[in-house]
């Protein structure tokens, strides 16, 4: 219903504006350079980030990419046409958590967590192409009904709103805070930091941008110099939720750390972690932060190899140890010729000498298309393989998703598992999730998992799904439930309306987002994901996509 209140046309140029502006603004600043407070840097350059994205095919993830594209195609914007009612949501079990500006712009990329004193307290955050930042989304009734309120991050040794986006979010049961990470980097700036917010009142009010905590900056605040070289991608954020251990309270910010040559070229990017024991709440920016290489640096490598990795997933086990899956993925394509895993049982200060292998010979295959990006034929936005690892608090499972195109002639691209129950160390054999009614492997193409247990050790695992369309285009979000330890899963469809991606990103469809989210309790289970079934093209001349859920009571 929010949604038709959103497009009066009364409202439609006042919020429209805004949405411009961020995005014009960065360029405009981008082009009078900064004034007396500007930082050393390496010159006016490019910075190397944007030769790299402009150059491979592969590497930085797709939401900065997407960045970098918009402001490409500044100088074309779409045309508003006549504005119109978007269809009605018929079907109540699905609800769409953002608000948005008319006309409606796309969010994307969805994280989610709640409060484990009360599940029925949610915060979801997405990208969001109206502020630049993202959108954060709370609920307080297990997720009936959202408010949306937004975080812009800002540079602080500027003073600048950067770019933002790639949301990982978090709850603390120490702290009775949540916590939200997202990116910070310009389109003509080399400065990259990840920023993490905090919020004591349920997701109401957050931490201003320039206030926000710095879990990695490739920027010296003392000698204020900037390390061109550096750019840190794709974060995810973990809080060790249990009172007997030793870390209890500790906030875990894992991301990949692009190391970049002048050219562009990245010789190594290995995953990284930044930690820390307290972020005040009234000043998150004077938190510190533990660094830990998870993998090694590999000055003057080609970009592949244990030192090629993206994104990295930490989970907690209720012990303390921090278990981390990633994917290897090269430096500077699309390619990830395996899928990973690292542990920490001293609060991340040390790792595995070196990563397990959790896929295993002729179980798993990686698709590029012929440019070496991860699109997925017939569509234009990228898929790449963004995994998921999850951990019954009741048996110690780990369960790892990912997609697998080992099948692919038959089945296209699928949804697999993998399960281990020595904390990472050894992993089981690959089994399809994504199946139809005979068992085998579903038909087109499935993307996009997202995995969680609840306090009860019952898993749930989310995708994107395309096989009810014969022509492989418009997408469905499936959800798969175990309630034997991820020996068997039964699994249904959860959306009441698919969607066009080609109508989910102003005028290209190349962009819907790396992931979605899901969390889950014996309480409320927040599956949360991109959705374009509104996408309002056809009158706005404008591509868009909304984050929906479904609500869900548990069995
Ligand atoms: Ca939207
Ligand atoms: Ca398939």
């Amino acid at each position: 219903m929010r949604e038709r209140l959103t497009r009066r046309p009364g409202t439609r140029l006042g919020l429209l504006l805004p949405a411009l502006a961020v995005l014009v603004g960065v360029i405009a600043t981008a082009a009078a350079g900064l004034g007396s407070s500007t930082p050393t840097t390496p010159g006016a350059e490019t910075p190397r980030w944007v030769k790299h994205v402009a150059g491979y095919p592969g590497g930085i993830s797709n939401g900065v990419r997407a960045v970098y594209a918009l402001s490409q195609a500044a100088d074309a914007p779409a045309k508003a046409k006549s504005p119109g009612g978007g269809k009605p949501i018929d079907d109540k079990s699905n609800v769409q958590m953002n608000d948005d500006s008319y006309p409606p712009l796309p969010q994307n990329e969805t994280a989610v967590a709640y409060s484990v004193g009360n599940p029925k307290i949610a915060v979801a955050a997405a990208n969001d192409y109206v502020s630049g930042g993202v959108v954060v989304m709370r609920t307080s009734d297990a997720g009936k009904s959202w408010a949306s309120t937004r975080i812009s991050p800002q540079f602080r040794g500027t003073g600048d709103f950067c770019s933002g986006g790639d949301p990982g979010v978090a709850y603390s049961r120490k702290d009775g805070a949540f916590y939200i990470s997202q990116l910070c980097f310009f389109r003509a700036l080399p400065f990259s930091e990840v920023q993490v917010y905090k919020s004591v009142d349920d997701g109401q009010t957050w931490t201003p941008g320039r206030q926000a905590a710095r879990a990695a900056t490739n920027f010296d605040y003392v000698t204020r110099t900037v390390d061109d070289s550096i750019f840190n991608d794709k974060e995810l954020i973990a809080v060790d939720n249990n009172p007997g251990s030793a870390h209890y309270g500790r906030i875990y910010v894992t991301y990949t750390k692009f190391h970049l040559q002048p050219s562009g070229f990245s010789d190594y990017c290995p995953i990284q972690l930044s930690y820390t024991d307290s972020i005040p709440t009234a000043n998150p920016l004077l938190s510190t932060w533990a660094h830990t290489a998870i993998q090694p640096d590999n000055p003057g490598g080609d970009g592949t190899g244990s030192s090629a990795n993206q994104f990295s997933d930490p989970v907690v086990e209720n012990n303390g140890t921090l278990d981390v899956g990633f994917v290897s993925e090269n430096c500077n394509d699309g390619v990830d010729p395996h899928l990973l895993f690292q542990r920490s049982t001293d609060g991340g200060q040390t790792f595995l000498p070196s990563a397990v292998q959790i896929d295993k010979p002729g179980q798993y295959a990686d698709f590029v298309d012929g440019s070496g990006s991860d699109t997925i034929p017939p569509t234009n936005f990228r898929a790449p393989n963004t995994t998921s690892l999850a951990y019954s608090p009741t048996t110690g499972k780990l369960l790892f998703v990912y997609q697998n195109n080992v099948n692919r002639p038959t089945s296209a691209a699928d949804i697999s598992y993998q399960t281990s129950t020595d904390g990472g160390l050894h992993w089981s054999d690959s089994k399809f999730l994504s199946t139809g009614p005979s068992g085998d492997p579903a038909l087109n193409d499935q993307f996009f998992p997202w995995a969680a247990a609840d306090e009860s050790g019952r898993f749930y695992v989310i995708w994107f799904d395309r096989r009810l369309d014969p022509t492989n285009v418009r997408i469905n979000t499936w959800e798969a439930a175990s309630s034997n330890d991820a020996a068997t899963f039964s699994s249904a469809r959860i959306s009441s309306e698919d969607w066009d991606p080609n109508d989910g990103f102003f005028t290209s469809g190349a962009f819907i987002g790396d992931y979605n989210g899901l969390a889950a309790s014996t309480k409320a289970v927040y599956a949360v994901w991109t959705d374009g079934r509104d996408s309002a093209r056809s009158e706005t001349g404008i591509g868009e996509t909304d984050i929906f859920t479904n609500v869900q009571k548990n069995p």
